[in-house]
């Protein structure tokens, strides 16, 4: 077997110079950490990280920053998110370029995030004239009680490497509307995109005269994350990541009386059912278990499938994912780019090997792909046939491993969809309306996403993203997230010329 042709890093690294100058970055190099790209696995350059110090004086600064622009209309505070989506659309294709070169994701992909960033700056704009409370009915006569929703405070925002920009922008244009302001822990693995993004925020901060402290990115480990979490003027900590790190982070916060959003682990099923249309179904089910190289925390992991169709489904599963272009991510033609770095490539090995122990057998994919660079990891994605109890399929394994399980009825598939420590997206492929309503009821799926002849993955930015049980309850994005970016208050007023106590107490 001939080995992938892959880029040459100089290239790659003249490339992330060009976009960075393009967007206007002066990266701050230096010997702390490297910026890395996954594509050949190699360093493209040293980077100065921030000290203690620096981040000690950026959660200053963003407070300093809060204290003014609280009282900024919210209708004023959307025009910096408006030319912040201007400039995002007009560097569109530096953006996508430093997300596949720092994170791996074919360019397709990498331009789907940054539409996404778009998206939620549009609405984020929209927002800042809807940040609107409720009229309650008091039961006092000339009495009127409401409800205000004010700025919360510093946001901090922990994120992760798979969605470099556009985790960040949700969480980021919703809370600057919403009157914060925003101290950002980037991943370590993709600084140059966070560099990129600081970058634009503070452009259109300047252009439109809002403080530039409105944000400040930290670049550097976890000790940095650490500080947002224990620093009692981040108000809100938003991170998402590993459940692992929730369990960190939440606590710790709590302790503090601080507000999270946690955006987790993913175990994501799909239940094709014997009424699916399967032409509909397969596309679906490839893009959201193999797209991204199975880094998404909305990736399709399990595959619940009834009995009587399993046989014709899997043939042509196990032959779409035969015919999977894996490779550079900056070809056209690739589907399957790289997993962010080796370590990946060992969980999926592990998990692999547990397969086979537990009696399961390895459909397709599976193997490392052969390449001249020893640091990066392309894997062909997995179809795993195995047996529903077997602990492996209940973990989460961020790679491209598909576990096929088959079922006879309808509320066993529900119960094998709920029967794992996570609750995130979830999906069921049906051409047969009560199955439907079902997956959709109180007694169906338990994940914060529900979805029906649509994959688990790509979600739209307009409705609440994120989950129940392990993947830790937050919600961003659309809807009616923006309440977790405020606080609320309960006002009573009394034009009435009498004393009236509620509940009906006489006083006095
Ligand atoms: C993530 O993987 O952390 O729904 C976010 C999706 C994307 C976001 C994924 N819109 O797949």
């Amino acid at each position: 077997m001939t080995s992938l042709a892959l880029p040459a890093t100089d290239d790659l690294l003249s490339r992330a110079r060009a976009s960075l100058t393009r967007i206007g970055v002066v990266v701050p190099e230096g010997d702390d950490l490297q910026a890395r790209t996954p594509i050949t696995g190699e360093d493209l350059f040293g980077l100065k990280g921030t000290t203690d110090a620096d981040a000690e004086a950026a959660v200053a600064a963003a407070h300093e920053a809060f204290l003014a622009w609280r009282s900024t209309p919210a209708p004023r505070r959307g025009e910096l998110v408006r030319r912040f989506g201007e400039l995002v659309r007009e560097h569109r294709s530096d953006l996508a370029d430093l997300i596949t070169l720092e994170a791996g994701k074919i360019r397709a992909e990498a331009l789907g995030e940054v539409q996404e960033m778009i998206d939620i700056a549009d609405y984020a704009v929209g927002l800042s004239r809807q940040l609107y409370g409720r009229v309650i009915a008091s039961e006092r006569a000339g009495h009127r009680m409401a409800e205000t929703w004010h700025p919360l405070g510093v946001v901090g925002i922990i994120s992760a490497f798979n969605f470099p920009a556009a985790v960040w922008s949700w969480n980021t244009t919703v809370a600057l509307v919403c009157g914060d302001t925003v101290v950002w822990k980037p991943s370590e693995l993709t600084t140059l995109i966070a560099l990129a993004c600081d970058r634009l925020l503070t452009q259109a901060a300047e252009e439109v005269g809002a403080p530039v402290n409105i944000h400040r990115v930290l670049i550097g480990g976890r000790e940095l994350g650490e500080k947002l979490v224990d620093d009692p003027r981040v108000a809100l900590v938003s991170a998402t990541g590993s459940t692992r790190m929730g369990r960190a982070v939440g606590p710790r916060v709590a302790a503090r009386f601080g507000r999270v959003l946690l955006e987790l682990g993913g175990n994501n099923a799909a239940i094709v059912t014997p009424s699916a249309d399967l032409d509909l179904t397969l596309p679906a089910v490839v893009f959201a278990a193999a797209g991204t190289a199975g880094q998404r925390c909305t990736a399709l992991r399990r595959l619940i499938v009834h009995r009587d169709i399993v046989d014709e489904l899997l043939p042509r599963l196990t032959a779409a994912y035969e015919r999977l272009p894996i490779g550079d991510p900056f070809a056209d033609t690739t589907l399957v780019g790289p997993l962010i770095s080796t370590a990946p490539l060992d969980a999926m090995r592990d998990a692999l090997a547990r397969v086979t122990e537990d009696g399961g057998k390895v459909l397709v994919g599976g193997g490392r792909v052969e390449t001249d660079a020893a640091g990066a990891a392309y894997v062909q994605p997995a179809v795993v046939r195995i047996d529903a109890q077997s602990p492996v399929v209940r973990e989460e394994t961020f790679a491209p491993i598909l576990y096929v399980l088959t079922y006879d009825t309808l509320e066993e598939a529900i119960a094998l969809q709920n029967d794992v420590p996570q609750g995130l997206s979830s999906s069921i492929f049906t051409r047969d309306q009560r199955e439907a309503e079902v997956f959709m009821s109180a007694v169906g799926s338990d994940c914060g996403m529900v979805n029906v002849n649509v994959g688990t993955s790509g979600a739209e930015i307009g409705g609440a993203f994120g989950g129940e049980k392990e993947t830790g309850g937050g919600r961003a994005c659309g809807s009616d997230a923006w309440h977790a970016y405020m606080r609320r208050t309960t006002n009573v007023v009394n034009y009435s010329a009498e004393v009236a106590l509620a509940q009906n107490i006489s006083f006095l």
